[in-house]
């Protein structure tokens, strides 16, 4: 296979471990655990795997060997950089247990385990995929692990393969499912553990404990380089307003990492206008003042920052996806639909871009629920920002130029060769559900704290994910859940842009990143995300 001089160079980089991972590893187990809310309900579920205490790795002299064994691994939802690391890191870790130890992919995500679709992983095979991004070393798949009979055909395959453990590579979801597994496989004392590794770019698992999901860093960065050669574009023109959709499904962490990254003139926060309670009328009334406030200064230029799920924040907005969501379920004809439509309602679908509204009423997901990614968000904002414009220049209020540009950056950077610090953080993350496999625990999930420290001084150990869980109302059934996090509005990253967002606004602040760099000086090479350092240093 043919390769760029950068991935050849990339292969030969050796990942940083912990200090504690390096040589004779000694478990430290704290205090009894506690669910994060609803205690009772998740005890009862999780009879065996409740209240286990959180396990610390500490450096000892002597390196324990321990019989071969065979363990399975899963990667699970959407691609996130680090993940071939993540399984490269559990091949070394296992290999440093006992050379005979062996590894098995399934293919395509869970239904790998379930339709016993499988390689083997070998020496050869990982080494072509360390460093490097994407899925492919197995594929992924959004398969979700809910039913018995699922896990009982793990059980069957786990067996043939002399499988003594599974790591699932995934986000919020199959993380509770992987404890879901673990619980089961205790339950029927089929001496299958379960480890769970927390991945996505969205940046929404991450909570007192674990401080980041993988890939959440180099997509940022990726997004960002572009955001800043945009921005620089956008000065030398002077005549364009870029208006940039990212992706992070319902939380806005990628559109606040990479506004603190680039000072965009305007960064949206779906958290915030939730909260707020802000109209589709306010956001576009607020962009339009904006631009004339900068036209003012004789700047016809630029850039907006959308997060992927802000239509789903906007209360009417949810209130009319929900309307349409219910009557669409029962009624195909769809002038019949919108004819049913609560006055409000009505109204505001009325007062949608034609495009955009058609959108609404025709992309539906297997669930029958509107595929609000695929809604243009970028687009329905230059609509009514170029109208609310014309109304203000009709006014004398405006009297400057307005093009907008639409951009959407989301699997740009999803596969992107991973950053140092995620190449390391994958990899420790790997090399250490190795060792939680080798301590015999289940329904933990590898955990990889004080990030922002050099790599060495990182602290490996695992949190139970019983302790990460409450219970959420899940299409109308009450089901224990990871937490998922969005943005804090009082949280330090959120702060920092709310404090400077005047400013960037009317000024021209901006800041170009430019291309991840995996070879250099330590400040420029292994810096951690903005929201990470801010969220630490608390
Ligand atoms: P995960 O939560 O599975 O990591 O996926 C995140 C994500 O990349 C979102 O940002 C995005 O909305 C979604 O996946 C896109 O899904 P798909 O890959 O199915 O197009």
């Amino acid at each position: 296979m043919a390769k760029s001089a950068l991935q050849i160079a990339r292969a030969s980089y050796q990942p940083k471990l912990p200090k504690a991972l390096k040589g004779g590893i000694a478990l430290k187990e704290g205090q009894a655990t506690q669910s994060v809310a609803d205690q009772d309900e998740i005890k009862k579920l999780f009879p065996n795997t409740y209240g286990m205490p959180v396990v610390t790795f500490e450096a000892a002299a002597e390196k324990v060997s321990l019989p071969a064994m065979n363990v399975g691994v899963i990667l699970s939802g959407g691609q996130a950089p680090g993940g071939h690391n993540v399984i490269s890191g559990i091949f070394d870790g296992l290999k440093s247990l006992n050379k005979d130890c062996k590894l098995y992919g399934f293919l395509g995500g869970p239904s790998g385990l379930v339709d016993h679709k499988y390689i083997e992983l070998t020496a050869d095979i990982i080494d072509e995929y360390r460093n490097t991004g994407g899925f492919d070393i197995i594929g992924s798949g959004r398969t979700k692990l809910e039913e018995t009979s699922q896990f009982d055909s793990g059980i069957e395959i786990c067996n043939k393969l002399g499988i003594k453990a599974l790591v699932i590579i995934g986000g919020d979801d199959s993380n509770t499912n992987a404890c879901v597994l673990a619980e089961y496989y205790l339950q029927k004392n089929t001496g299958i553990q379960v480890i769970g590794c927390p991945k996505t770019i969205d940046g929404d698992l991450k909570n007192d404990m674990i401080e980041t999901s993988f890939g959440f860093d180099t997509a940022c960065k990726v997004y960002s380089e572009v955001i800043g050669n945009i921005m620089r574009d956008a000065n030398s023109a002077k005549k364009y307003w870029h208006f940039i959709k990212l992706m992070g499904r319902s939380a806005s962490h990628i559109a606040l990492e990479c506004g603190l990254q680039t000072q965009p003139n305007i960064c949206i926060v779906s958290e915030e206008v939730e909260a707020k309670k802000m109209t589709l009328g306010q956001i576009v009334g607020d962009i339009a003042e904006t631009v004339a406030a900068r036209a003012a200064k004789g700047n016809n230029f630029g850039v907006v920052l959308i997060p992927e799920g802000l239509i789903e924040f906007i209360p009417e907005m949810k209130v009319l996806i929900a309307e349409l969501n219910d009557l669409l379920a029962h009624e195909s004809d769809v002038k019949a639909a919108l004819a049913k439509l609560t006055p409000a309602s009505a109204s505001v679908y009325n007062s949608l871009p034609e495009g955009i509204a058609k959108q609404l009423t025709l992309d539906r997901d297997p669930h029958g629920n509107v595929q609000v990614s695929l809604i243009e968000t970028e687009k329905l904002l230059i609509e009514m920002v170029g109208k609310k414009l014309a109304e203000m220049k009709a006014e004398g209020k405006f009297s400057g130029k307005f093009s907008g540009l639409g951009h959407f950056f989301g699997y740009e950077g999803r596969c992107a060769a991973p950053s140092n610090f995620d190449a390391d953080y994958c990899y420790s993350l790997g090399f250490n559900a190795a060792q939680l496999i080798a301590s015999g625990k289940t329904g933990y999930m590898s955990l990889i704290r004080n990030t922002t420290a050099p790599a060495e001084q990182w602290i490996a150990g695992g949190v139970p994910v019983t302790m990460m869980m409450n219970m959420e109302r899940r299409h109308g059934e009450m089901k224990p859940v990871i937490r998922k996090a969005l943005v804090e509005l009082n949280g330090a990253p959120f702060k920092k842009l709310a404090d400077n967002r005047a400013d960037w606004a009317i000024n021209t602040s901006y800041v170009y990143p430019g291309p991840i760099q995996y070879f250099g000086p330590s400040e420029v090479c292994d810096q951690p995300t903005k929201t990470l350092m801010l969220e630490q240093a608390k």
